[in-house]
């Protein structure tokens, strides 16, 4: 009787144990409750390019901290190469609270916050401390608050980079050679325009589909980072790259408002050291590798042209009114805001 009593008191103990510890009830490693009220809460994080880039790497290194710090009480999905969508299919993801965290180019983000346009002027920024200096002082930061009225809460800014032309018509060392170069750019009407000014054909297209136009000749080249051109393999269908520097490519690392506004403050405070840190080890990554990436493109059989000097300076000053054009809608306050901390970064 004695010996029926406890087996019953077994299969009643490891019923409740496995009841609390089930899918919605999150245990720190002491099995004491982590805070919060108890509910496992997941983070959908989606980006756009392939789990080899700094990006990735970075994004892991958020779940990571997220998840340590948390006890388990939020728990982090990383999903790479468009899983999830593009940038501008994730934005929208995320003010619909579909999706929980997503990581664009300051580009295609600009079509919900115009004012992001700004950071994609070309020749903005001279190099990337000056741009850590502006992006992470208080002009940067005062444009994450722009993005609340969208329904997303900017947390920290990552590093995609400076970009750089590739295509598999000619090797580019003029601004003439850019004549008419059919040229995808993201889905941002300043990088339409200022290439339309280099004399080239751009057109528009999300990156998701960036490979395959390339090889099926729907364009003849595009631009992007070393490390993006490399990682993603772009050498496979494209023969020439050029160290054209344009523009220096920020992310911003986006959560949807919705969901942070139903995280506890201790968590909010969490995710947003998170997304600083892992931000700052995904820069190191990206330019610790970024000379590597170059010589890497050229041992796969890519010809490298330098663009001289004086041939950028024909650049700066074909796009000079384009950059006129978007500083006027933009509104000249907010672009003057951001060249004085470019101005005061360089000192
Ligand atoms: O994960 C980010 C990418 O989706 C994207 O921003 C990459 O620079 C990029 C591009 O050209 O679309």
């Amino acid at each position: 009787m004695k010996k029926l009593f406890a087996m019953m008191m077994t299969a009643l103990m490891v019923f409740v144990l496995a009841a609390c510890g089930g899918s919605n009830e999150a245990q720190n490693e002491s099995g004491s409750d982590n805070g919060g009220s108890g509910e496992v809460k997941t983070i959908r994080a989606g980006i756009g390019l392939n789990d080899q880039h700094p990006q990735f790497k970075g994004l892991l290194k958020f779940k990571e901290i997220v998840e340590e710090k948390t006890n388990g009480a939020i728990v982090v999905e990383a999903y790479h190469s468009g899983q999830l969508g593009d940038d501008r299919t994730m934005t929208e993801a995320l003010q619909l609270g579909t999706q929980e965290v997503t990581i664009p180019s300051t580009a295609p983000l600009a079509n919900f916050v115009p004012e992001f346009s700004v950071f994609d002027f070309p020749f903005l920024f001279p190099n990337e401390e000056v741009a850590d200096k502006v992006l992470d002082g208080e002009v940067g930061q005062g444009f994450l608050q722009k993005l609340e009225s969208q329904n997303l809460v900017g947390l920290s800014y990552w590093e995609n980079g400076f970009r750089d032309v590739t295509n598999s018509e000619r090797a580019i060392a003029t601004v003439e050679d850019f004549k008419g170069l059919k040229l995808r750019t993201m889905e941002n009407d300043l990088h339409l325009e200022a290439f339309r000014a280099l004399g080239a054909n751009p057109t528009p297209m999300a990156f998701t589909e960036l490979f395959t136009a390339m090889q099926q000749g729907t364009v003849d080249g595009q631009e992007n980072p070393y490390a993006t051109i490399y990682l993603q393999k772009f050498y496979e269908v494209q023969d020439h790259v050029s160290n054209s520097h344009h523009i220096y490519s920020p992310f911003v690392f986006l959560m949807s408002k919705s969901f942070y506004d139903g995280l506890t403050e201790e968590q909010q405070q969490i995710v947003k050291e998170a997304a600083v840190e892992a931000g700052q080890y995904e820069r190191e990554l990206n330019r610790e590798a970024n000379e590597q990436y170059l010589a890497d493109l050229q041992a796969e059989g890519m010809t490298y042209t330098e663009i001289s000097p004086e041939e950028r300076e024909k650049m700066v000053e074909l796009v000079k009114p384009v950059i006129d054009k978007y500083a006027e809608k933009i509104g000249k306050d907010v672009v003057d805001e951001v060249y004085n901390a470019v101005e005061e970064a360089s000192k």
